[in-house]
C-alpha cells in the first residue's frame, strides 16, 4: 500500500493552522494510535512510530486519535496539537479529575443492543457527553438478528431526541454493517462508546476487516466481560477511522452542564413558560412541565433524568473546580515557600 498522507490520517486545516512549514519539517506531525504506559504508537507519513514522552508530558495527557509533533530521530513525542474536539469524563469514584477517552473525533457512537443493554438514561448521558464535546451522535443498534422486536428498539431511539440519527444492524453481517459507510468515510473519526459487550470491536473488525478480541455475553442479563482493556485508532477498509474503546459501567456527569441543556432543551423551552422562573417543577403551581406530563406530552421519567444528571453534573463539576484550586492555592504555596528562602539567601 501506498504512504499514507496526512489527509488520510485526518489531517484538517483545524492543525495545519497551528504549524508552520519549518516547523512541520523539522517536526513532522504524527497521530497517535494506541496509548501505552509511558509510549505512544502513532501513524505519520513516514509509517508507524513508537513514540516515548518527554518529561513534562504523561499518558494520561494523551489521548488516542491526538495529533502530535514529534523528533523521529529521537523517537520522541515534542508537543500535543490543540485539539478539535475532546471526550472526557470524570472519573468514577475520584470527582476530582477527567481522564480523555479520545481526540479529534467527528462522531459519536453510541452502541447499545437491542436486548437488556437497551436504557434510555443511559443513552442520553452519553447523548450529553456527545453535544458536551461537540461530535455528532449516533445510536447504533446492535444485534438485530436476535431480536424479534428489532423495529420498536429502533423507533425509541429514533424517538429519544432530535439530536441522534439511530440505525439498527447485525455487527456481525458485513452487508448490515455498510449502514455505517456514510459516518466512516475517508479521514472521518468515529468513536465507538458503550456498554461492554454490545458489540464495538464487533463493528471495528467488520469495518476495519481485522480480527481484535470479541467475547460472548451473559445469557441472563445481556452483560459483556470486558473483552477490550484499551483504546485504538484503526482504519476501517474504506479510509475512515474507528476508535474502539473499553465498555464503560457507567458515565458519570461532570462539566457537561451545556450538553445536557442541548439534550433536553425541549424541557428547558416548557420551563420558560412555569409561573415561577424558580420553578423546581415539583409542587409549584402553574408549572407548565408538570402540565406537559399530566397532559401525555412528555413522559415524566424524562424530567426525573434530566434532575438527576444535572444535580450529579454540578456535584461532579463543583468537585473538580475545587479540587483544581486547592491545587493552585498549593502551587502557589510551594512558589512562594520558595521566593521567600530565595529572598533570605539573598539577604544573608
Ligand atoms: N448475533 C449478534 N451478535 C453480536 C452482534 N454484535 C456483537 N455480537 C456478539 O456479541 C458479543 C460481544 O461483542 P463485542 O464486540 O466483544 O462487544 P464489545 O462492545 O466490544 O465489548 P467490550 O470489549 O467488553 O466492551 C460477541 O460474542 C459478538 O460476536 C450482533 O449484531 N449480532
Ligand atoms: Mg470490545
Ligand atoms: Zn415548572
Amino acid at each position: 500500500m501506498d504512504m499514507p498522507t496526512l489527509l488520510d490520517i485526518g489531517w484538517t486545516e483545524h492543525f495545519s493552522e497551528q504549524v508552520d512549514a519549518e516547523t512541520l519539517q523539522a517536526t513532522p506531525p504524527a497521530r497517535i494510535c494506541d496509548v501505552h504506559r509511558g509510549r505512544v504508537l502513532a501513524k505519520s507519513e513516514t509509517g508507524n512510530m513508537e513514540l516515548d514522552l518527554p518529561s513534562t508530558m504523561g499518558t494520561a495527557d494523551l489521548a488516542v486519535g491526538d495529533w502530535v509533533l514529534t523528533d523521529p530521530a529521537a523517537g520522541l513525542v515534542v508537543s500535543l496539537l490543540e485539539r478539535h474536539t475532546e471526550l472526557k469524563r470524570p472519573i468514577a469514584g475520584l470527582a476530582t479529575k477527567y481522564q480523555l477517552i479520545a481526540a479529534n473525533v467527528d462522531t459519536l457512537m453510541i452502541v447499545s443492543s437491542c436486548n437488556a443493554d437497551f436504557n434510555p438514561a443511559r443513552l442520553e448521558r452519553y447523548l450529553a457527553l456527545a453535544a458536551t464535546s461537540q461530535t455528532t451522535p449516533l445510536f447504533v443498534l446492535t444485534k438485530v438478528d436476535l431480536a424479534p422486536d428489532a423495529q420498536e428498539y429502533l423507533e425509541k431511539a429514533q424517538r429519544l431526541s432530535p439530536l441522534a440519527s439511530a440505525v439498527a444492524i447485525d455487527a456481525q453481517d458485513k452487508t448490515s454493517l455498510d449502514q455505517l459507510q456514510p459516518w466512516v468515510m475517508p479521514g472521518q473519526t468515529v468513536a465507538l462508546v458503550g456498554s461492554s459487550g454490545v458489540g464495538k470491536s464487533t463493528i471495528l473488525n467488520g469495518l476495519a476487516g481485522i480480527q481484535t478480541a470479541t467475547q460472548n455475553i451473559r445469557e441472563d442479563d445481556a452483560k459483556g466481560r470486558h473483552t477490550t482493556t484499551a483504546r485504538s485508532l484503526r482504519q476501517t477498509t474504506s479510509g475512515g477511522w474507528l476508535i474502539d474503546t473499553p465498555g464503560m459501567r457507567s458515565l458519570s456527569m461532570g462539566g457537561s452542564s451545556e450538553g445536557i441543556d442541548l439534550v433536553f432543551a425541549d424541557l428547558i423551552e416548557l420551563a420558560a413558560s412555569c409561573k415561577f422562573s424558580d420553578c423546581a417543577h415539583a409542587e409549584e403551581p402553574g408549572c407548565a412541565i408538570k402540565a406537559a406530563i399530566a397532559a401525555n406530552e412528555i413522559d415524566a421519567g424524562r424530567l426525573q433524568r434530566w434532575q438527576k444528571l444535572l444535580q450529579e453534573d454540578a456535584q461532579n463539576s463543583q468537585s473538580i473546580s475545587a479540587a483544581r484550586a486547592k491545587q493552585k492555592s498549593k502551587s502557589r504555596q510551594i512558589k512562594s515557600t520558595v521566593r521567600n528562602k530565595h529572598k533570605r539567601r539573598k539577604n544573608n
